[in-house]
């Protein structure tokens, strides 16, 4: 028996929890079932309540306060221990069958995506036959206010490939909050956006006449705004733009979290990833006609 997933990433506050609470609403609507897992030890406001809750397991308040760790810490020491106690994921979703997708929300902190080894041995214990089995396809988002500063956007753009090239499962990016951009951006330059372009850097609007200049005599060069526009920053998101070209892996879904055409846009590429619809059992015609073939009428 096959199981069905997506796992829900990104940055904070990049609507991770939001995309969940509109994946289930689309779900229930169209009268498909699903698990929330919530995975984040931090969360505490659901419109859903998990099914599933990673602070039943360990609280992040707790580690922080009996280990003496900041949040970061923290965090990765909440995982650490899950991956001690994989039971607790693995009871609860074992008996589910093929028709549930179960959502997995992820926590904010990027380190978690980038380079600790914690989530690649979580995928491989949820995706491994003989293990869960779950057929998983990751999303990453990121905010599309970010296309407002262009470093900001490719810096979000190499954390997601970094995620992509890390986790090596089914994996789709998604532009989040597109309502927030929607009316202050033309299409065209959209489209730069959603499949980068590292052109984006040679007419960046947030330029001044003194960006890409060395500090003039009598400047602070670590102060902020020089470093900002100092040619060694330009140099650096060139590099990052570049390096994100020459893999040509990342492009964006866009998505409007509470517009019900958009979620159900963004769900047929996850369900197209992990083959969702193939697995299904065909249904019985609801209203199946007996046809009497001895009827001469027939
Ligand atoms: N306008 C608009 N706001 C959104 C959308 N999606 C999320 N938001 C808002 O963005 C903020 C953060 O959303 P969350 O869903 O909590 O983000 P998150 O990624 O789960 O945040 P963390 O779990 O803290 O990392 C909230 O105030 C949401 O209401 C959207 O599509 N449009
Ligand atoms: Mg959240």
């Amino acid at each position: 028996m096959s199981k069905f997933g997506v796992l829900v990433m990104g940055p904070a506050g990049s609507g991770k929890t939001t995309f969940c609470t509109a994946l289930i609403q689309y779900l229930r609507n169209n009268k498909r079932s699903c698990f929330y897992v919530n995975l984040d030890p931090a969360a505490e406001e659901f419109a859903y309540e998990p099914d599933l809750d990673i602070k039943d397991l360990i609280s992040l308040e707790d580690v922080m306060e009996d280990m003496g760790l900041g949040p970061n810490g923290g965090l990765v020491y909440c995982f650490e221990f899950l991956l001690e106690n994989l039971d607790f994921l693995t009871e609860p979703l074992d008996p589910l069958t093929e028709e549930y997708l179960i959502i997995f929300d992820m926590p904010g902190q990027i380190e978690l995506y980038t380079h600790i080894p914690i989530l690649p041995t979580l995928i491989k214990h949820l995706t491994r036959t003989g293990a869960l089995n779950i057929s998983l396809c990751a999303t990453y988002l990121l905010e599309s206010t970010f296309v407002i500063d262009r470093a900001k956007y490719f810096a979000g753009t190499l954390s997601a490939m970094s995620a992509m090239i890390m986790l090596e499962i089914p994996h789709v990016n998604i532009l989040t909050k597109m309502d927030l951009v929607k009316g202050t951006i033309g299409k065209r330059e959209l489209k730069r956006f959603i499949d980068p372009d590292t052109t984006l850097l040679d007419d960046d609007p947030a330029d001044g006449p003194a960006a890409g200049k060395d500090t003039a005599e009598g400047e602070d060069p670590a102060s902020r705004d020089n470093v900002m526009r100092g040619s060694s920053f330009k140099l650096l998101n060139r590099a990052v733009a570049q390096l994100i070209d020459s893999f040509s892996m990342v492009s964006f879904l866009q998505l409007e979290a509470q517009n019900e055409e958009s979620v159900g846009s963004v769900l047929s590429y996850v369900d197209d990833a992990i083959q969702f619809h193939e697995a299904q059992e065909p249904k019985e015609p609801k209203d199946e006609i007996e046809v009497d073939w001895e009827d001469p009428n027939v």
